[in-house]
């Protein structure tokens, strides 16, 4: 992999290795300091970050029996266990001969570590060196930091400068910032504006020149119409958007919005693997509307599904 991506395993000799490099002294130094190892049994004393210390089980089973390590941003951006798991299995089902994932904001690992369970190369990236240095640690507490490359670097800068173009990537998934708790203060998330570091048609379009395969992980309220017209503007008048919506503990958490042939091919409407095509939770709403919104979001290039993990 040169020097473009470090190996989990290896990030304190890499890092000791390029020592003169101002990201790499931060780097040993985390590392030194042991920082942002969470004390499972302490609640933070950030009480906005409160109800999510109390979820923390949900983000990393292990929280109470192994090392993990989390920054003030990762504990509201992290995506809970389950549903990466979840994520991973649906991609496997998908493309069972996959072998490289692209986590571009790989946070705190929550997605690139479930994705190393299945596949054997993943590559995670993200703008911030703690949070790299979290992926890391936190790979290495579930046991597949040898399947995990990491890069620091912008989004922005990476994909203008073709830094990431070298390896064949078969999905690029990426939960991009969302702009923090606030994200709900709008009845509807507008996802050109409030969207990081890009707005969704700009940021689509950078994922889908490394892949066709693509998924993202978006705010639960995101404006879909806003969905349907990035996706018909890239990818033609007849593109299709694939987009789950997600449930946790009986609470909607996100959508997963997919963009390529083998996401649309696979049709799990089993119970076993908790995907069932949309229905209604409010029983007033009657069946025959909710036909009709689906129906319209279809006819949009939207194709919606709910999980209810
Ligand atoms: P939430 O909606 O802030 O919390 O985050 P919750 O528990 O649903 O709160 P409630 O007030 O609705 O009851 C839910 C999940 O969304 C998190 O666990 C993350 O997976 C994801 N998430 C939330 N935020 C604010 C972000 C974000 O800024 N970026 C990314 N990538 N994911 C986020």
């Amino acid at each position: 992999m040169g020097r473009t991506f470090i190996h989990a395993s290896r990030i304190r000799q890499t890092a000791r290795k390029r020592k003169h490099h101002s990201k790499f002294k931060t780097l040993i130094n985390l590392l030194e300091n042991n920082a942002y190892k969470i004390e499972s049994s302490k609640p933070l004393h950030n009480g906005k970050l409160y109800k999510y210390w109390k979820n923390r089980r949900h983000l990393f089973s292990k929280i109470d029996t192994s090392p993990i390590y989390m920054t003030d941003e990762l504990w509201f951006s992290v995506t809970p266990e389950r549903i990466a798991c979840f994520l991973t299995n649906f991609v496997k089902a998908c493309m069972p001969n996959a072998e490289r994932i692209l986590d571009v904001f790989c946070g705190g690992g929550g997605n690139t570590i479930q994705f190393a369970m299945q596949f054997p190369y993943v590559y995670g990236v993200d703008y911030s060196i703690d949070h790299i240095y979290c992926t890391a640690k936190n790979a290495q507490s579930y046991g597949v930091d040898d399947r995990i490359w990491l890069k620091r670097g912008s989004w922005k800068k990476l994909v203008s400068k073709n830094k990431l173009s070298k390896v064949k990537y078969d999905c690029v998934f990426g939960s991009p910032p969302w702009g923090g708790p606030e994200y709900l203060k709008n009845d509807v998330y507008d996802l050109e504006h409030n969207l990081m570091p890009m707005g969704i048609t700009k940021l689509l379009k950078s994922f889908l020149k490394l892949s066709p395969n693509v998924i993202m992980f978006l705010p639960r309220n995101s404006d879909l119409s806003q969905l349907s017209r990035a996706t018909r503007k890239i990818l033609g008048p007849f593109a299709k958007c694939k987009v789950l919506y997600v449930k946790e503990n009986g609470y909607m958490k996100g959508i997963f919005c997919m963009w390529g042939e083998c996401f649309f091919n696979y049709e799990p409407v089993s119970e076993e693997n908790n995907l069932m095509e949309v229905c209604s939770e409010n029983e007033e709403h009657s069946r025959e509307e909710e036909h009709e919104s689906t129906k319209a979001n279809r006819d949009n290039g939207i194709d919606i599904y709910k999980l209810d993990g």
